[in-house]
């Protein structure tokens, strides 16, 4: 079984999928132990890992080398963050062909202008392409994919250019018509009314995927309530926990004078090279080498 075939039994049997955000092979392998079903290759993180903001500055093949080299680390499903889809309809087919081959198992494109602005800033410069030509670049994606249970998510930016939910309506099903797999609705709004609302009226023919980094405090529960979303994405957290943690240990390295205390609270070295696999290497030295 592929692993699409694999995201999608899931999210049919399990009703609802947790995907973790991962900006490295590292962070896929620590997601993948702690027990999520699919990794979220996302721009925000890898944008914030270059320190960068989140604004079309990492390039495609910056994003498909990392995408690559998770895949060849993790057994988990890829759902990549493919932004605008770098360009117009063609540029989608390039990059859903360069995504399929890299690994992906879903590509999630998203209906702004190229070059778009990160969704979540205050102010940020929030610009939607027209309903047809996007729904061109989704027919493109669905043209192109060889794999039929890899997954076109159409998202739509309609409630974070605050357009509104009727916008949002109408935006979700045109996608859906154009041969979208789910439809992610985002929101920046700090509570889940803007969702709930959303999902509550949305009667379209495919399911809703999710990104629940401004409202928290729509958990699994709630969400299974609401009856139609089927993946829960959890796109920032990764570099938000890695960054929290990377300052706490440095702060107080400086503060101590050393790492006299921090080392008791930081992963021992020997995780680490669990985590890079060494017991396979060890393995082939014994063997190989002469
Ligand atoms: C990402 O993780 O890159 C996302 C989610 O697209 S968000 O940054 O909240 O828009
Ligand atoms: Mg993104």
């Amino acid at each position: 079984m592929t692993k699409a075939k694999l995201l999608r039994t899931h999210m049919t049997e399990r009703g609802l999928v947790h995907i973790m955000a991962a900006h490295s092979p590292l962070s896929a392998i620590v997601a993948e132990e702690a027990g999520f079903d699919g990794l979220w290759a996302s721009g925000f993180e890898l944008s914030a890992l270059y320190g960068l903001p989140d604004m079309s500055l990492i390039s495609m093949t910056q994003h498909l080398d990392m995408l690559r080299a998770i895949a060849g680390r993790s057994s988990l499903p890829i759902v990549a963050d493919i932004d605008t889809g770098y360009g117009n309809a063609i540029n989608v087919i390039h990059a859903v062909g360069e995504y399929e081959r890299a690994g992906a198992s879903a590509v999630v494109i998203e209906d702004k202008t190229f070059p778009k602005v990160t969704s979540l800033v205050a102010g940020g410069r929030q610009e939607l392409l027209r309903v047809e030509e996007f729904q061109g670049k989704i027919e493109a994606a669905v043209a192109t994919r060889q794999d039929p249970d890899f997954l076109v998510i159409a998202r739509t930016e309609a409630l974070i250019a605050g357009l509104g939910e009727m916008e949002a309506l109408s935006r979700g099903q045109a996608y859906a018509e154009a041969g979208a797999d789910m439809i992610l609705i985002h929101s920046k709004k700090k509570d889940p009314s803007e969702i709930e609302s959303f999902s509550r009226a949305w009667k379209g023919p495919v399911p809703l995927a999710i990104v629940p980094n401004a409202y928290p405090d729509l958990d699994a529960e709630r969400v299974k309530a609401l009856g139609n979303i089927r993946m829960m994405i959890y796109g920032n957290y990764g570099i938000r926990a890695a960054a929290t943690a990377m300052q706490e240990t440095f702060r107080r390295i400086v503060a101590d004078g050393g790492v006299q205390n921090v080392h008791r609270d930081v992963m021992p070295v020997e995780d680490i090279f669990r985590l890079q696999d060494r017991g396979r290497t060890k393995d082939a030295e014994k063997r190989f080498l002469r």
